[in-house]
């Protein structure tokens, strides 16, 4: 499985570089949008920043992955005493490809994650943004309807923690939920890695039996994510609802306290 991932990594990023270059020569490279963008390296086995000093406001990391694997960086901030509150996140970054991400940082310290595979808690960095919070309202900005629209579905809105779940088949199950529980009134992203060969889905059914989330189909090889809040105790299911799936067992269970 291993082999087989990277020698079409490797094909990607083959394929990937000329494009690149092209691309390079080109108009959209405005030396204007670039100078005020933070370059992010990414490699297999390093997360390097162009600086870990920020002022308060606006960022927009330009990032490059420059390794064999699929990447994604996170921005965590401080969850009790942990980073893993997820600020923001950009996901399946290919080998070869530069990608923007744009984050509003209030004051504080933050870990920027790169995690080439896209799984695990990622190579950290720590940066550190200063300023005034009192321009970070970052629930009264003008007229925020989007996000508060959907919030289950905002791959960008904050939570406080997230689950990393991998579908695989044959048999067909769900991995990594084996020790997961919560606590009432969590926020968390699931993420679905799809490590099989064949599309599959998570939704999540409360402990009346009613689906409160879902993330959407994934394809082969890419991850999706949803951010469900876990309102209430009991116990949760997560069930894949493609196919006969659940019942070949891509079915499990888990605890909210
Ligand atoms: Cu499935």
């Amino acid at each position: 499985m291993r082999s087989h991932r990277s020698l079409a990594a490797i094909g990607a990023a083959l394929l990937a570089l000329p494009l690149l270059a092209a691309c390079g020569d080109g108009k959209d490279t405005a030396a204007s949008a670039d100078s005020a963008k933070v370059a992010i390296t990414a490699t297999d086995s390093a997360c390097d920043l162009a600086k870990s000093d920020f002022k308060a406001g606006e960022v927009t990391f330009a990032i490059r992955n420059k390794g064999d694997r699929v990447t994604e960086v996170y921005v965590y901030g401080d969850h009790n005493g942990a980073f893993t509150k997820v600020v923001s996140e950009l996901e399946n970054i290919g080998p070869g490809t530069t990608r923007d991400m744009t984050v509003k940082l209030a004051a504080g310290t933050y870990e920027i994650a790169c995690k080439p595979g896209q799984t695990g808690d990622g190579i950290r960095k720590k940066i550190t943004v200063a300023g005034d919070t009192a321009d970070q309202k970052t629930s009264a900005q003008p007229s925020g309807t989007a996000e508060s629209a959907k919030p289950s579905q905002t791959s960008e809105s904050a939570y406080d923690r997230e689950v990393e779940v991998e579908a695989k088949e044959y048999e067909l199950k769900f991995e990594g939920m084996e020790t997961f529980t919560a606590k009432a009134g969590e926020k968390i992203e699931f993420k679905l890695e799809n490590k099989g060969s064949v599309e599959h889905e998570l939704e999540v059914f409360g402990p009346d039996g009613k689906e409160i989330g879902e993330v959407s189909p994934v394809k082969p090889g890419q991850t999706g994510e949803a951010v469900i809040t876990l309102a209430v105790p009991g116990t949760y299911t997560l069930k894949c609802g493609i196919g006969n799936h659940a019942d070949h067992g891509m079915k499990t269970t888990f605890t909210v306290s």
